[in-house]
C-alpha cells in the first residue's frame, strides 16, 4: 500500500513531568483523538508516517511515550539512547513542571546521542488562549527582550511559522479570561461564551520558553493535544532538523532505534509492518 511507505524511519522520545500531556500528544498524533489518559507506566509506543519538509520525505516516526515519575525515571533514562527526536513537554498552566525541563534536559543530554533533535512542547495552551497564540520570533544572534512573565511579547515581533492559523494574543499570567468557543475565537477575548468555561492563568508566558529554548539549542512549539494545535508541527519540525542533519552528514544514516533510511532502492520506498 502506497500510504504506508516509508523514506525514514526516526525513533522519537516523549519525556516531562507527568500529568504534562505527553501520551495525549501521542494520541493526537496517532490517532487524532484526546481521550482521557490512564497514568503512563513504564513506557507506550505510537507511530505515524509524516510527509516532511518541502520535498515530502515520507518520516516513519516510532515514539516511546515514557513515564515522568521520579519511580520510572530510569526506564524513562534507557530509552534516550538512539533518540533522533525528543519532545520535552511542560504544561503552561504548572510552572513547576517548566522548572523542572532543565533537570529533563540534563538527563537528556546525558543519556541520548549528541545530535538528537529536540523540541520545547509548551502544552495545553487551550486552558488559557481561546485559540493557537503566536509565536515569538527569535532569531539567533539577534538581542532577545529580557523574558517577563508580565512583559507581552513585543508588537513588533515577527510571527515564525507557528501552527497558529488564527493568532491571539499571549496569555497574560494575570489575566483572566472567559473562554470562548472556536466559532467566537476571533472576538474580543473576555466577551461571553457559550461554555462558561474560565480561562486559566498562565503560568509560563510564549516569551519565556521560547526564549529558554533559544538559549538551550531547542526548538520550540505551543501546543494543545485537547485541540490538536501545533502538535503534527511538533514532530514534523523536529524531522525536519533531523533530516537537515543526515543531509549535512552530522548523523550517521543507520543508526539502531535512532535514524533508519530506506534504501531498498531509489525510487522505491520501504513498506512499513
Ligand atoms: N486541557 C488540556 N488538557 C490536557 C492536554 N493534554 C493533556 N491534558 C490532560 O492532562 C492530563 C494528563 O495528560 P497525560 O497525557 O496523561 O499526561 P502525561 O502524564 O504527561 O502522559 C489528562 O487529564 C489529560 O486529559 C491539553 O492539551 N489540554
Ligand atoms: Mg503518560
Amino acid at each position: 500500500m502506497e500510504s504506508l511507505s516509508w523514506d525514514y524511519i526516526l525513533k522519537y522520545v516523549l519525556l516531562g513531568d507527568s500529568a504534562t500531556g505527553k501520551s495525549s500528544l501521542l494520541i493526537r498524533l496517532t490517532d487524532d483523538r484526546f481521550d482521557l489518559t490512564e497514568p503512563t507506566l513504564g513506557v507506550e509506543f505510537g507511530s505515524r508516517i509524516l510527509s516532511v519538509g518541502e520535498d515530502g520525505k515520507r518520516v516513519k516516526v516510532q515514539c516511546w511515550d515514557t513515564a515522568g515519575t521520579e519511580s520510572f525515571r530510569s526506564i524513562t533514562r534507557s530509552y534516550f539512547r538512539g533518540a533522533a527526536g525528543a519532545l520535552l513537554v511542560y504544561d503552561v498552566t504548572r510552572r513547576e513542571s517548566f522548572d523542572h525541563v532543565t533537570s529533563w534536559l540534563e538527563d537528556l543530554r546525558k543519556h541520548a546521542d549528541e545530535n538528537v533533535s529536540i523540541i520545547l512542547v509548551a502544552n495545553k495552551i487551550d486552558l488559557c488562549s481561546s485559540s493557537p497564540t503566536e509565536l515569538p520570533s527569535i532569531s539567533y544572534g539577534q538581542p532577545v527582550p529580557s523574558p517577563s512573565p508580565l512583559n507581552p511579547i513585543p508588537a513588533n515581533s515577527s510571527v515564525s511559522s507557528s501552527p497558529s492559523s488564527s493568532p491571539s494574543p499571549p496569555c497574560s499570567p494575570n489575566l483572566t479570561q472567559k473562554k470562548q468557543t472556536k466559532s467566537s475565537s476571533k472576538s474580543v477575548p473576555g466577551t461571553s461564551m457559550s461554555t462558561g468555561e474560565t480561562l486559566r492563568v498562565r503560568a509560563v508566558s510564549s516569551l519565556e520558553g521560547a526564549l529558554y529554548a533559544k538559549e538551550h539549542g531547542l526548538l520550540y512549539v505551543e501546543t494543545s493535544a485537547k485541540e490538536g494545535w501545533g502538535v503534527v508541527d511538533a514532530f514534523e519540525w523536529t524531522a525536519r532538523e533531523v533530516l537537515e542533519k543526515v543531509k549535512k552528514g552530522e548523523m550517521e544514516r543507520r543508526k539502531p532505534g535512532g535514524v533508519k533510511l530506506n534504501e531498498s532502492a531509489p525510487n522505491k520506498a520501504g513498506k512499513c509492518c
